[in-house]
């Protein structure tokens, strides 16, 4: 079995083991917004450790769309090269985890229509858009 190696964010880490210690019960928001968080499990592309990512909850029916913002930085974060590497996944949503499979958006029309959906759980992903000239990769997780 793989090993879990946590983020080197502390924030990050903390609300994971919040999140999953609590089976879902707490640390299930971003900070202090209210607005809800999921955790996706996904397999380091190159140590192939366990690691866990909170992600903002953006539903698509029973899909979740996965936005590699990290606040606008000019490079993308690292775990979408972990997705891109293996699409299975798990998503952590509250109390319930899901076995997903994620694949890369890449349409411009179901770009739109996902990215819409993704400011609307969470305005800011336009912000971060705004700053950066990066093109922020999005992802669709499907039931596995
Ligand atoms: N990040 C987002 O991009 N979008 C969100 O909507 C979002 C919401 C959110 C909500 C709550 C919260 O606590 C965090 C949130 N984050 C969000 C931050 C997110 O969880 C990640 O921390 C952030 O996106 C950065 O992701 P990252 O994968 O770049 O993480 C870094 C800090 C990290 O952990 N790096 C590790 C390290 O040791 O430096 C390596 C991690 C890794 O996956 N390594 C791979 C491996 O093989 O193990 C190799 C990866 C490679 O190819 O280099």
């Amino acid at each position: 079995m793989a090993e879990y190696i946590p983020s080197t964010a502390d924030w990050v880490r903390e609300q994971v083991e919040l999140y999953e210690g609590s089976g879902g019960s707490a640390g299930t928001t971003l900070r202090d917004t209210g607005l809800p968080v999921i955790i996706v499990t996904n397999r380091g592309n190159k140590t192939g450790a366990i690691r866990k990512t909170p992600l903002m909850r953006v539903k698509d029916g029973a899909n979740y769309v996965l936005v590699g913002s990290r606040g606008g930085a000019p490079t993308n974060p690292v775990w979408v090269y972990n997705l891109r590497a293996d699409g299975s996944v798990e998503i952590r949503d509250e109390a319930e985890v899901f076995s997903m499979q994620v694949r890369e958006v890449s349409d411009p029309a179901e770009r739109a229509r996902v990215w819409d959906l993704a400011v609307a759980a969470f305005p800011s992903y336009e912000d971060y858009k705004n700053r950066t000239s990066r093109t922020i990769p999005v992802f669709i997780a499907e039931p596995a």
